[in-house]
């Protein structure tokens, strides 16, 4: 039955991107088959039963069996490096994903967000603009909802988190605006260098109308035409056009070049790392049209994500922080330098980390925990490697999330911060980020004080 077609796609994957990818197809009637890398994914038999009579293809991807089809559209965590895949672009079959699909869709302007840290913070805070703009904006990608459930001809603006892993399959983008916030090392177990990972990343200023970059990250500059409009946002004292901060008034104000646009005090969202955040917004919404009233409103509002460096509790005389979604080194620097600089007197850190460090180096994190820190508590896989990488200070290991709240318990002295930012993923012991979080506050949440 698997007649090889002009028009014949391949869905590869059967999470939530794949059977987006299926529910588009399906309801236009197009032709596909799909494919999942594992025996038995655990999306089979919904899919069997949202998509009767569309063959679907389990185990190790086959080479012969994708070159069946035109076009694989590949999910985010299928690595492209598999040799059937491999095999199958060399024979000419071309490799595309969920975003292209949305794009030849769209018909609305299109905020394109990714980088190694804060493309969740800025992606929310570009949708909150535009609603308090009264716009009729959609907002997901990486972010949660797969891009083509968002579609709605009805919408005005699409503001996007785009992940490497989804840029890499992305042929044509031509967002309104793009940026890359910022590039630190991540998923290194995926890329054979930073190189690949900044090559991913950077297709996202493909055809774009507006590239919006961080001065203080010279690996967010793109290689673009010439012609391609480029704004900026960056902590220093912006030049005329560009985002960035100024002294007014003897305090520290948002600025638009000469122009002092919001008193810093009067966002919820603190430390210069959020600073960063605001001020890329607002050069994305500028760069689609947003008038600067509604974004200002926006931001005073925003109290930040869940799971980013979020208040827990004052408990047994420590503060507590959940930062389980710090899931590499340079957001764990993030935080440890920004709560660092609210420390008073004797106060110190003592950062909960450790899982699955994908590959990368820990030793940037010895000089902030030197500085600020008490003691390391280390869970996982990859906790014995942090400890090897830091010395500045002393470091014990913990079993489980309520060990480790436990012994940060016992060593916190008056006013200290207990941070989780494990600088790792999660996946060698709970499903996710967010189960890693709300393992904390639940341990926070029984721990008995004495
Ligand atoms: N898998 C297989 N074989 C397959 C297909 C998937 O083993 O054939 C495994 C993958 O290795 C992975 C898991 O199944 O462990 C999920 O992979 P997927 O590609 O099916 O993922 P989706 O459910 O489609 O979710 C993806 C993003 N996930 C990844 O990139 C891994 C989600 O981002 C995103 O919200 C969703 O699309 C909608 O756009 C999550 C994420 O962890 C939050 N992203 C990474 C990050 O932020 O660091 C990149
Ligand atoms: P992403 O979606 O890229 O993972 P999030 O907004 O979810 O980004 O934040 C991820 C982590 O990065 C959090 O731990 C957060 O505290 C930290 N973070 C936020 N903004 C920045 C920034 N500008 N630079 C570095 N780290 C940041």
């Amino acid at each position: 039955s698997l007649i090889a077609t002009d028009n014949k796609r391949v869905v590869i994957g059967l999470g939530q991107t794949g059977m987006a990818c299926a529910r588009y197809l399906f309801a236009r009637g197009l032709a596909f088959f799909a494919c999942d890398t594992r025996d038995n994914p655990p999306a089979a038999e919904e899919f069997r039963r949202q998509f009767p009579g569309v063959p679907l293809y389990c185990g190790a991807l086959d080479a012969d069996l994708l070159s069946q089809a035109s076009e694989m559209l590949l999910s985010p965590g299928v690595g492209q490096a598999d040799p059937a895949i491999r095999q199958a672009v060399e024979r000419g079959v071309r490799l595309s994903g969920d975003i292209d699909l949305f794009c030849q869709q769209a018909k609305a302007p299109i905020v394109a967000i990714t980088g190694s840290n804060a493309k969740s913070t800025v992606t929310t805070l570009v949708g909150e603009m535009a609603l308090a703009a009264g716009l009729n904006v959609r907002v997901g990608g990486n972010l949660g909802t797969p891009v083509l459930d968002l579609l709605d001809d009805s919408a005005e603006l699409y503001v996007l988190e785009l992940s490497s892993f989804q840029l890499e399959t992305t042929n044509d983008l031509r967002a309104a605006a793009a940026t890359v916030l910022n590039i630190s090392p991540d998923h290194l177990d995926r890329y054979d260098s930073i190189q690949g990972y900044h090559a991913a990343k950077h297709r996202i200023y493909r055809g774009c109308g507006c590239a919006v970059t961080n001065r203080d990250d010279a690996l967010t500059q793109p290689l673009v035409a010439t012609g391609t409009k480029i704004r900026s946002f960056g902590l220093s004292k912006p030049d005329l056009n560009q985002f960035g901060l100024m002294e007014h008034q003897g305090v520290t104000w948002l600025a638009r070049g000469m122009q002092p646009l919001l008193d810093v005090r009067e966002m919820k969202i603190r430390g210069s790392h959020n600073q960063a955040n605001a001020l890329a917004a607002l050069a994305l919404g500028e760069a689609v049209g947003l008038p600067m009233a509604s974004m200002l409103e926006a931001l005073k509002s925003f109290a930040g994500l869940k799971h980013r460096c979020q208040w827990v509790a004052s408990k047994c005389g420590a503060q507590w922080y959940n930062d389980t979604k710090g899931t590499n080194v340079g957001a764990t620097l993030a935080a440890l330098n920004g709560l660092g600089a609210t420390l008073a007197g004797d106060e110190k850190i003592i950062l909960i980390a450790g899982g699955v460090g994908k590959g990368q180096s820990f030793d940037e994190l010895e000089k902030p925990m030197g500085l600020f820190g008490r003691e390391l508590v280390l869970i996982g896989e990859d906790g014995p490697n942090i400890a090897a990488a830091i010395n500045s200070v002393p470091h014990r290991f913990a079993t489980s999330m309520a060990d480790a709240v436990a012994q940060a318990n016992e060593i916190a002295q008056a006013g200290d911060v207990v941070l989780l930012s494990p600088a790792c993923a999660s996946f060698d012991m709970f499903s996710g980020y967010p189960a890693r979080g709300d393992a904390f506050v639940a341990a926070v949440e029984e721990l008995t004080c004495d």
